[in-house]
């Protein structure tokens, strides 16, 4: 950065639902090196989870969220504005990280990057190495997971975990006809990721035409529930997913522990529950409520199996 430049520098990390990017942003907010950071979150849903759940990791991030959308397509107005913001912020920061959506396409995003008051810092894309494979071939959604691959600049494997070395390096060599973009596996440092210049060299996102056809159109319902829920009940939820949901997850009160924030995720056949917190009458859903729950689907999915599989939570 030049002398007395106050363009700051604009990270953008996307890749599909559920494959671990608010995990990262998260990691690095934990750990920030000194640098004051403001996260942009898209979440998808129509009700905001991650902006909670990102709000956790650090003492006073400036978290902006923008929910219910995404922001390559139909919430780039309020994308626009919002970076407005933090421009009118950007004396009190040293860099922005935006979490797209689980469906948008990173590079439309990245674009942002090269409006005044900021410069590009490199597209990190969040792979899930144990679904990479089958949701590349799936044909509702295999070529919005691929776009999201090819606009990388780093690609981050996430799982990584829970497969083996066969496993992890089959993940790898289906993701290379899709992508040159070296491929980190989860956790990585921070610092790899954020700070990057972008390989492309600069160019690339301005010469690419916005593709006209956007990405596959998913399917979401959010439900704000009234009263705490009985493990069971979740369980037995966890196990009718309907055909369809690849992404779930919400903010809410168990009847075993009221008092407390329980975090539950779905993401393909991955679930948990976790508490995070005390509850504090701030979550999705309002003071009097128990929290709230948002279910998103492959495109074709009819939208009432969603509405009724998130009524069992209300029951
Ligand atoms: N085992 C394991 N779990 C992970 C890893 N990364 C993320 N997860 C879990 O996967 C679930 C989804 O992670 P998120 O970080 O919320 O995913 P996301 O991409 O932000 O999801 P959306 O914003 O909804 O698209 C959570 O339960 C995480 O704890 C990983 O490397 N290993
Ligand atoms: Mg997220
Ligand atoms: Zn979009």
């Amino acid at each position: 950065m030049t002398a007395g430049s106050t363009r700051l520098p604009l990270t953008v990390v996307g890749g599909y639902l559920g494959a671990g990017k608010t995990t990262l942003v998260n990691r690095l907010l934990a750990d920030p090196r000194g640098q004051r950071i403001a996260v942009l979150v898209n979440d998808f849903g129509e009700i905001g989870i991650d902006e909670v759940l990102i709000g956790e990791a650090a003492d006073d991030p400036s978290i902006l969220s923008l929910a219910n959308g995404c922001v390559c397509c139909s919430l780039a107005e309020g994308f626009a504005k919002t970076l407005g913001k933090v421009r009118g912020m950007a004396h009190r920061l040293d860099r922005v990280v935006v979490e797209v959506s689980g469906v948008g396409e990173p590079a439309k995003v990245a674009r942002w990057s090269r409006t005044p008051g900021f410069s590009p810092d490199g597209v990190v894309v969040v792979v899930d190495g144990s679904r990479i494979g089958e949701q590349l071939e799936d044909r509702r959604i295999g070529e919005t997971v691929a776009a999201q691959v090819a606009d990388a600049d780093l690609l981050l494997l996430t799982r990584a975990d829970l497969l083996d070395d066969e496993a992890l390096a089959a993940a790898e060599a289906v993701l290379q006809p899709h992508s040159s973009a070296p491929t980190l596996r989860a956790p990585a440092d921070p610092a790899l990721l954020f700070g990057l210049e972008p390989v492309a060299g600069g160019s690339d996102a301005d010469e690419h035409e916005p593709r006209d056809s956007a990405h596959a159109e998913h399917v979401s319902c959010s439900r704000v529930l009234r009263e705490p829920i009985h493990r069971d009940t979740l369980d037995l939820w966890f196990q009718v997913r309907p055909r369809g949901v690849v992404r779930a997850k919400g903010i809410l009160r168990m009847d075993g522990s009221p008092d407390m924030r329980s975090v539950v995720q779905v993401a393909g056949n991955h679930t948990s529950v976790t508490t995070s917190g005390a509850w504090s009458g701030d979550e999705p859903g309002g003071e009097a409520g128990a929290g709230a729950v948002v279910a998103i689907a492959m495109p074709g999915t009819p939208r009432a199996a969603l509405v009724k599989w998130l009524g069992m939570l209300d029951s």
